[in-house]
Protein backbone atom coordinates (compact mmCIF):
# COMPACT_ATOMS: atom_id res chain seq x y z
CA UNK A 1 0.00 0.00 0.00
CA UNK A 2 0.95 3.17 -0.21
CA UNK A 3 2.71 5.72 2.09
CA UNK A 4 4.06 8.40 0.58
CA UNK A 5 0.74 10.03 -0.20
CA UNK A 6 2.23 12.78 -2.60
CA UNK A 7 4.04 10.28 -4.70
CA UNK A 8 0.67 9.89 -6.60
CA UNK A 9 0.55 13.60 -7.95
CA UNK A 10 2.82 12.23 -10.65
CA UNK A 11 4.80 14.88 -12.43
CA UNK A 12 6.80 14.06 -15.19
CA UNK A 13 9.80 13.48 -13.19
CA UNK A 14 8.41 11.33 -10.73
CA UNK A 15 7.62 8.85 -13.65
CA UNK A 16 11.76 8.54 -14.13
CA UNK A 17 12.49 7.60 -10.65
CA UNK A 18 12.74 4.22 -9.18
CA UNK A 19 8.70 4.05 -8.51
CA UNK A 20 8.11 4.20 -12.19
CA UNK A 21 10.41 0.94 -12.16
CA UNK A 22 7.47 -0.81 -10.97
CA UNK A 23 5.20 0.53 -13.62
CA UNK A 24 8.30 -0.57 -16.11
CA UNK A 25 8.42 -4.02 -15.00
CA UNK A 26 4.85 -4.52 -15.64
CA UNK A 27 4.84 -3.47 -19.26
CA UNK A 28 4.39 0.17 -18.83
CA UNK A 29 5.77 2.05 -22.20
CA UNK A 30 6.14 5.15 -24.10
CA UNK A 31 2.86 4.67 -25.99
CA UNK A 32 1.31 4.34 -22.40
CA UNK A 33 2.65 7.27 -20.79
CA UNK A 34 1.27 9.31 -23.88
CA UNK A 35 -1.64 7.86 -23.71
CA UNK A 36 -2.07 8.70 -19.88
CA UNK A 37 -0.64 12.11 -20.39
CA UNK A 38 -4.06 14.13 -20.08
CA UNK A 39 -5.36 12.67 -17.30
CA UNK A 40 -1.71 13.53 -15.06
CA UNK A 41 -1.67 16.30 -12.70
CA UNK A 42 -5.14 15.78 -11.73
CA UNK A 43 -4.21 13.04 -8.46
CA UNK A 44 -4.78 10.39 -10.85
CA UNK A 45 -2.21 7.71 -11.19
CA UNK A 46 -1.48 4.77 -13.68
CA UNK A 47 -1.81 1.33 -13.01
CA UNK A 48 -2.47 -2.10 -14.16
CA UNK A 49 -4.66 -5.05 -13.33
CA UNK A 50 -3.33 -7.77 -11.48
CA UNK A 51 -6.97 -9.33 -10.84
CA UNK A 52 -10.40 -8.64 -10.12
CA UNK A 53 -12.89 -9.73 -7.84
CA UNK A 54 -16.33 -9.13 -7.73
CA UNK A 55 -16.38 -5.76 -6.55
CA UNK A 56 -12.61 -5.22 -5.81
CA UNK A 57 -9.38 -5.21 -8.05
CA UNK A 58 -5.86 -5.36 -7.56
CA UNK A 59 -3.76 -2.66 -8.76
CA UNK A 60 -0.16 -2.58 -9.22
CA UNK A 61 0.93 1.19 -9.14
CA UNK A 62 3.88 2.73 -8.81
CA UNK A 63 3.30 3.15 -4.96
CA UNK A 64 2.72 -0.33 -4.76
CA UNK A 65 -0.45 -2.54 -5.17
CA UNK A 66 -3.69 -1.25 -3.99
CA UNK A 67 -6.88 -2.72 -3.72
CA UNK A 68 -9.17 -0.55 -6.03
CA UNK A 69 -12.75 0.09 -6.11
CA UNK A 70 -14.61 0.29 -9.70
CA UNK A 71 -17.79 2.40 -11.04
CA UNK A 72 -20.21 1.28 -13.35
CA UNK A 73 -18.97 0.88 -17.35
CA UNK A 74 -16.51 -1.35 -18.24
CA UNK A 75 -15.68 -3.88 -16.07
CA UNK A 76 -11.65 -3.51 -15.54
CA UNK A 77 -9.68 -7.40 -16.38
CA UNK A 78 -6.51 -8.68 -15.74
CA UNK A 79 -3.87 -7.12 -17.90
CA UNK A 80 -5.59 -3.41 -17.92
CA UNK A 81 -3.65 -0.03 -17.34
CA UNK A 82 -6.13 1.84 -15.93
CA UNK A 83 -6.69 5.41 -14.32
CA UNK A 84 -6.85 5.65 -10.86
CA UNK A 85 -8.08 8.07 -8.16
CA UNK A 86 -5.98 7.25 -5.43
CA UNK A 87 -7.80 9.92 -2.52
CA UNK A 88 -5.45 11.71 -0.33
CA UNK A 89 -8.56 11.29 2.43
CA UNK A 90 -8.83 7.86 3.18
CA UNK A 91 -11.28 6.93 0.83
CA UNK A 92 -10.95 4.19 -1.32
CA UNK A 93 -9.00 4.41 -4.50
CA UNK A 94 -10.90 3.38 -7.39
CA UNK A 95 -10.73 3.01 -11.28
CA UNK A 96 -11.50 6.04 -13.07
CA UNK A 97 -10.63 5.13 -17.06
CA UNK A 98 -9.66 2.37 -18.92
CA UNK A 99 -6.67 2.85 -21.28
CA UNK A 100 -7.38 1.46 -24.79
CA UNK A 101 -7.08 -2.46 -24.71
CA UNK A 102 -4.42 -3.11 -27.47
CA UNK A 103 -5.76 -7.41 -27.59
CA UNK A 104 -8.28 -8.91 -25.61
CA UNK A 105 -8.18 -12.62 -24.92
CA UNK A 106 -11.97 -13.20 -25.21
CA UNK A 107 -14.09 -16.47 -25.07
CA UNK A 108 -17.61 -17.44 -24.95
CA UNK A 109 -19.16 -19.26 -22.06
CA UNK A 110 -20.88 -22.39 -22.52
CA UNK A 111 -23.24 -22.13 -20.41
CA UNK A 112 -25.11 -19.02 -19.35
CA UNK A 113 -25.74 -15.58 -21.23
CA UNK A 114 -23.83 -15.51 -24.88
CA UNK A 115 -21.27 -12.31 -23.94
CA UNK A 116 -17.92 -12.77 -23.99
CA UNK A 117 -16.09 -13.48 -21.06
CA UNK A 118 -12.76 -11.57 -21.07
CA UNK A 119 -9.62 -13.74 -19.72
CA UNK A 120 -6.79 -11.14 -19.95
CA UNK A 121 -5.72 -7.83 -22.18
CA UNK A 122 -3.25 -6.12 -23.09
CA UNK A 123 -1.25 -9.76 -23.89
CA UNK A 124 1.34 -9.88 -26.25
CA UNK A 125 2.00 -14.00 -26.47
CA UNK A 126 -0.67 -16.09 -26.15
CA UNK A 127 1.33 -19.16 -24.67
CA UNK A 128 -1.56 -22.35 -25.47
CA UNK A 129 -0.14 -24.78 -22.95
CA UNK A 130 -0.45 -28.52 -23.92
CA UNK A 131 0.73 -31.41 -21.99
CA UNK A 132 2.61 -34.32 -23.31
CA UNK A 133 2.00 -36.98 -20.84
CA UNK A 134 -1.23 -37.90 -23.65
CA UNK A 135 -1.05 -37.70 -27.03
CA UNK A 136 -2.19 -33.86 -27.51
CA UNK A 137 -5.98 -33.57 -28.99
CA UNK A 138 -5.31 -31.83 -32.08
CA UNK A 139 -8.82 -30.43 -31.93
CA UNK A 140 -8.80 -28.25 -28.49
CA UNK A 141 -5.57 -27.20 -30.06
CA UNK A 142 -7.20 -25.35 -32.76
CA UNK A 143 -9.72 -24.08 -30.29
CA UNK A 144 -7.04 -22.56 -28.03
CA UNK A 145 -4.84 -21.46 -31.11
CA UNK A 146 -8.59 -19.70 -32.72
CA UNK A 147 -8.62 -17.85 -29.63
CA UNK A 148 -5.59 -16.45 -29.32
CA UNK A 149 -5.09 -15.36 -32.94
CA UNK A 150 -8.58 -13.41 -32.49
CA UNK A 151 -7.26 -11.91 -29.45
CA UNK A 152 -4.68 -10.00 -31.53
CA UNK A 153 -2.04 -10.84 -30.03
CA UNK A 154 0.60 -13.44 -31.22
CA UNK A 155 0.26 -17.55 -30.88
CA UNK A 156 2.84 -20.27 -29.38
CA UNK A 157 2.74 -24.08 -28.36
CA UNK A 158 3.54 -25.06 -25.63
CA UNK A 159 4.27 -28.70 -25.51
CA UNK A 160 4.89 -29.30 -21.82
CA UNK A 161 5.30 -32.37 -19.22
CA UNK A 162 8.24 -33.54 -22.07
CA UNK A 163 9.66 -35.10 -19.51
CA UNK A 164 6.92 -37.83 -19.68
CA UNK A 165 6.73 -38.17 -23.38
CA UNK A 166 8.61 -41.31 -24.83
CA UNK A 167 7.87 -39.59 -28.33
CA UNK A 168 8.14 -36.18 -27.64
CA UNK A 169 9.86 -35.04 -31.05
CA UNK A 170 7.04 -37.03 -33.44
CA UNK A 171 4.17 -35.27 -31.24
CA UNK A 172 5.76 -31.52 -31.67
CA UNK A 173 5.90 -32.95 -35.49
CA UNK A 174 2.24 -33.59 -35.30
CA UNK A 175 1.50 -30.34 -33.93
CA UNK A 176 3.44 -27.98 -35.74
CA UNK A 177 1.52 -29.47 -39.03
CA UNK A 178 -1.45 -27.91 -37.52
CA UNK A 179 0.00 -25.31 -36.02
CA UNK A 180 -0.31 -23.01 -39.09
CA UNK A 181 2.71 -19.75 -38.96
CA UNK A 182 3.01 -20.79 -34.86
CA UNK A 183 5.96 -21.62 -33.14
CA UNK A 184 5.97 -24.95 -31.05
CA UNK A 185 8.45 -25.44 -28.08
CA UNK A 186 8.76 -28.47 -26.21
CA UNK A 187 9.44 -27.71 -22.56
CA UNK A 188 8.98 -29.18 -19.15
CA UNK A 189 8.07 -27.51 -16.03
CA UNK A 190 9.93 -29.94 -13.90
CA UNK A 191 12.85 -30.62 -15.48
CA UNK A 192 13.44 -27.25 -16.91
CA UNK A 193 13.72 -28.56 -20.18
CA UNK A 194 13.11 -25.46 -23.04
CA UNK A 195 12.71 -22.76 -20.24
CA UNK A 196 15.74 -20.94 -21.30
CA UNK A 197 14.34 -21.22 -24.96
CA UNK A 198 10.96 -19.57 -23.47
CA UNK A 199 12.66 -16.96 -21.60
CA UNK A 200 13.82 -15.87 -24.87
CA UNK A 201 10.49 -15.71 -26.70
CA UNK A 202 8.62 -14.02 -23.28
CA UNK A 203 11.48 -11.45 -23.10
CA UNK A 204 9.81 -7.86 -22.75
CA UNK A 205 6.32 -9.14 -23.80
CA UNK A 206 3.04 -9.62 -21.87
CA UNK A 207 2.08 -13.23 -21.98
CA UNK A 208 -0.91 -15.22 -20.97
CA UNK A 209 -1.03 -18.61 -20.51
CA UNK A 210 -4.09 -21.02 -21.61
CA UNK A 211 -4.85 -24.50 -21.99
CA UNK A 212 -7.14 -27.43 -19.65
CA UNK A 213 -6.59 -27.31 -16.02
CA UNK A 214 -3.54 -29.73 -15.30
CA UNK A 215 -1.49 -28.95 -18.26
CA UNK A 216 0.79 -26.94 -16.43
CA UNK A 217 0.34 -23.29 -16.75
CA UNK A 218 0.83 -22.79 -13.09
CA UNK A 219 4.26 -25.02 -13.46
CA UNK A 220 5.55 -23.12 -16.33
CA UNK A 221 4.92 -20.18 -14.59
CA UNK A 222 7.00 -21.02 -11.68
CA UNK A 223 9.85 -21.78 -13.48
CA UNK A 224 9.72 -18.91 -16.08
CA UNK A 225 9.79 -16.72 -12.37
CA UNK A 226 12.23 -19.06 -10.82
CA UNK A 227 10.86 -19.14 -7.83
CA UNK A 228 7.36 -20.23 -6.33
CA UNK A 229 4.58 -17.16 -7.60
CA UNK A 230 1.17 -19.40 -8.29
CA UNK A 231 -0.47 -22.49 -6.79
CA UNK A 232 0.39 -26.03 -8.56
CA UNK A 233 -2.06 -28.25 -8.36
CA UNK A 234 -1.53 -31.60 -6.19
CA UNK A 235 -1.53 -34.79 -7.52
CA UNK A 236 -5.10 -35.83 -8.14
CA UNK A 237 -6.21 -38.70 -5.71
CA UNK A 238 -10.32 -38.73 -6.52
CA UNK A 239 -9.05 -38.67 -10.53
CA UNK A 240 -11.62 -35.84 -11.01
CA UNK A 241 -10.79 -32.63 -12.26
CA UNK A 242 -9.59 -29.73 -10.25
CA UNK A 243 -9.06 -25.90 -11.05
CA UNK A 244 -6.06 -24.90 -8.74
CA UNK A 245 -5.24 -22.04 -10.31
CA UNK A 246 -8.90 -19.77 -9.69
CA UNK A 247 -7.54 -16.09 -10.51
CA UNK A 248 -5.37 -15.05 -13.44
CA UNK A 249 -2.34 -12.49 -11.58
CA UNK A 250 0.55 -10.47 -13.80
CA UNK A 251 3.79 -12.12 -12.79
CA UNK A 252 6.66 -10.01 -13.68
CA UNK A 253 9.65 -11.62 -14.84
CA UNK A 254 13.45 -11.09 -14.54
CA UNK A 255 13.43 -10.68 -18.57
CA UNK A 256 11.08 -7.92 -18.65
CA UNK A 257 8.15 -9.71 -19.41
CA UNK A 258 5.11 -10.42 -17.35
CA UNK A 259 3.24 -13.63 -17.45
CA UNK A 260 -0.63 -14.01 -16.96
CA UNK A 261 -1.51 -17.67 -15.58
CA UNK A 262 -5.06 -18.06 -16.55
CA UNK A 263 -7.17 -20.87 -14.38
CA UNK A 264 -7.55 -24.05 -16.38
CA UNK A 265 -10.42 -23.67 -19.17
CA UNK A 266 -13.02 -26.67 -19.49
CA UNK A 267 -14.86 -24.88 -22.48
CA UNK A 268 -13.28 -22.73 -24.09
CA UNK A 269 -16.34 -21.01 -26.49
CA UNK A 270 -16.04 -19.46 -29.39
CA UNK A 271 -16.98 -15.91 -29.24
CA UNK A 272 -16.78 -13.67 -32.77
CA UNK A 273 -13.87 -15.65 -33.65
CA UNK A 274 -14.04 -14.57 -37.84
CA UNK A 275 -10.52 -14.08 -37.74
CA UNK A 276 -8.78 -16.79 -35.22
CA UNK A 277 -10.66 -19.07 -37.43
CA UNK A 278 -9.06 -17.70 -40.72
CA UNK A 279 -5.38 -17.60 -39.36
CA UNK A 280 -5.84 -20.80 -37.02
CA UNK A 281 -7.36 -22.86 -40.41
CA UNK A 282 -5.09 -20.95 -43.06
CA UNK A 283 -4.95 -23.46 -45.26
CA UNK A 284 -8.29 -24.31 -45.48
CA UNK A 285 -9.06 -20.63 -46.17
CA UNK A 286 -6.70 -20.64 -49.02
CA UNK A 287 -8.15 -23.60 -50.72
CA UNK A 288 -11.62 -21.87 -50.47
CA UNK A 289 -10.46 -19.22 -52.92
CA UNK A 290 -10.14 -21.86 -55.34
CA UNK A 291 -13.42 -23.52 -54.96
CA UNK A 292 -15.80 -23.00 -57.79
CA UNK A 293 -18.30 -21.53 -56.09
CA UNK A 294 -18.35 -18.28 -53.53
CA UNK A 295 -20.45 -19.81 -51.46
CA UNK A 296 -18.95 -23.54 -51.20
CA UNK A 297 -19.42 -25.17 -48.55
CA UNK A 298 -17.65 -27.94 -49.11
CA UNK A 299 -20.06 -30.64 -48.85
CA UNK A 300 -20.27 -31.68 -51.89
CA UNK A 301 -20.36 -28.85 -54.68
CA UNK A 302 -18.31 -30.00 -57.71
CA UNK A 303 -15.29 -27.92 -58.00
CA UNK A 304 -14.64 -27.87 -54.55
CA UNK A 305 -10.79 -27.48 -54.01
CA UNK A 306 -11.30 -28.36 -50.07
CA UNK A 307 -12.63 -31.45 -51.32
CA UNK A 308 -10.15 -31.99 -54.57
CA UNK A 309 -7.61 -31.92 -51.09
CA UNK A 310 -8.95 -34.27 -49.27
CA UNK A 311 -9.33 -36.35 -51.78
CA UNK A 312 -5.48 -35.74 -52.80
CA UNK A 313 -4.52 -36.54 -49.14
CA UNK A 314 -3.15 -33.47 -48.83
CA UNK A 315 -5.46 -32.50 -46.13
CA UNK A 316 -6.84 -34.35 -43.59
CA UNK A 317 -10.55 -34.85 -43.09
CA UNK A 318 -10.25 -34.24 -39.44
CA UNK A 319 -9.00 -30.73 -39.66
CA UNK A 320 -12.04 -30.23 -42.20
CA UNK A 321 -14.39 -31.61 -39.48
CA UNK A 322 -12.90 -29.25 -37.10
CA UNK A 323 -13.03 -26.37 -39.11
CA UNK A 324 -16.57 -26.97 -39.87
CA UNK A 325 -17.41 -27.62 -35.99
CA UNK A 326 -15.77 -24.46 -34.84
CA UNK A 327 -17.67 -22.19 -37.69
CA UNK A 328 -20.70 -23.80 -37.06
CA UNK A 329 -20.16 -22.87 -33.16
CA UNK A 330 -19.14 -19.05 -33.69
CA UNK A 331 -22.00 -18.73 -36.27
CA UNK A 332 -24.68 -20.14 -33.34
CA UNK A 333 -22.86 -18.11 -30.64
CA UNK A 334 -23.23 -14.77 -33.11
CA UNK A 335 -27.07 -15.83 -33.97
CA UNK A 336 -27.27 -15.96 -30.21
CA UNK A 337 -25.80 -12.87 -29.54
CA UNK A 338 -27.27 -11.14 -31.85
CA UNK A 339 -30.99 -12.37 -30.56
CA UNK A 340 -29.73 -11.41 -27.45
CA UNK A 341 -29.19 -7.65 -28.72
CA UNK A 342 -32.72 -7.46 -30.42
CA UNK A 343 -33.72 -8.96 -27.08
CA UNK A 344 -32.33 -5.93 -25.08
CA UNK A 345 -33.20 -3.24 -27.69
CA UNK A 346 -36.89 -4.46 -27.94
CA UNK A 347 -36.78 -4.10 -23.28
CA UNK A 348 -35.08 -0.92 -23.65
CA UNK A 349 -38.34 -0.02 -26.34
CA UNK A 350 -40.34 -1.15 -23.68
CA UNK A 351 -39.02 1.13 -21.08
CA UNK A 352 -39.14 4.27 -23.26
CA UNK A 353 -42.82 3.70 -23.85
CA UNK A 354 -43.59 3.15 -20.93
CA UNK A 355 -42.06 6.44 -19.37
CA UNK A 356 -43.61 8.26 -22.32
CA UNK A 357 -46.99 6.70 -21.41
CA UNK A 358 -46.39 7.76 -17.66
CA UNK A 359 -45.24 11.66 -18.22
CA UNK A 360 -47.67 13.96 -18.98
CA UNK A 361 -49.19 15.08 -21.94
CA UNK A 362 -47.31 18.25 -23.22
CA UNK A 363 -49.38 21.39 -22.37
CA UNK A 364 -50.81 23.13 -25.13
N1 LIG B 1 6.20 -34.57 -14.89
C1 LIG B 1 5.75 -33.32 -15.04
N2 LIG B 1 4.69 -32.92 -14.31
C2 LIG B 1 4.25 -31.66 -14.47
C3 LIG B 1 4.87 -30.76 -15.37
N3 LIG B 1 4.19 -29.59 -15.33
C4 LIG B 1 3.19 -29.76 -14.44
N4 LIG B 1 3.23 -31.01 -13.91
C5 LIG B 1 2.29 -31.55 -12.92
O1 LIG B 1 0.97 -31.48 -13.44
C6 LIG B 1 0.03 -31.12 -12.43
C7 LIG B 1 -0.74 -29.87 -12.86
O2 LIG B 1 0.15 -28.78 -12.99
P1 LIG B 1 -0.32 -27.24 -12.86
O3 LIG B 1 0.88 -26.43 -13.20
O4 LIG B 1 -0.97 -26.99 -11.57
O5 LIG B 1 -1.41 -27.16 -13.99
P2 LIG B 1 -2.33 -25.89 -14.40
O6 LIG B 1 -2.38 -25.89 -15.88
O7 LIG B 1 -1.82 -24.66 -13.75
O8 LIG B 1 -3.74 -26.30 -13.80
P3 LIG B 1 -4.96 -25.32 -13.41
O9 LIG B 1 -4.43 -24.23 -12.55
O10 LIG B 1 -5.92 -26.22 -12.73
O11 LIG B 1 -5.51 -24.81 -14.70
C8 LIG B 1 0.86 -30.92 -11.16
O12 LIG B 1 0.77 -32.11 -10.39
C9 LIG B 1 2.25 -30.70 -11.67
O13 LIG B 1 3.24 -31.10 -10.75
C10 LIG B 1 5.99 -31.21 -16.12
O14 LIG B 1 6.60 -30.51 -16.94
N5 LIG B 1 6.38 -32.51 -15.90
MG1 LIG C 1 -2.75 -23.32 -12.51
ZN1 LIG D 1 -15.38 -25.88 -51.51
Amino acid sequence: MSSQRNSHDFSDSSLDGSASDVLAAHGWDAERAAEFAPYRGHGLIPGRIARVDRSLCEVVTADGTVRAGHGGGELPCTGDWVVLEHPDDGREPFVAAILRRRTALVRSLASGRSAGQVLAVNVDLVGAVVALDVVPDLGRLERLLTLAWESGARPLVLLTKADLAADADDLRKDVEAIALGVDVLVVSGLTGEGIDLLDAYTAGQTVALIGTSGAGKSTLTNALAGTEVTVVQQARQDGKGRHTTTWRELVPLANGGVLIDTPGMRGVGMYDVGEGLDRTFADIEALTDRCRFTDCTHDSEPGCAVLAAIEAGDLPQRRLDSYRKLLKEARWIASREDHRIRAERAREWKVIHKEMRRSPSPKK
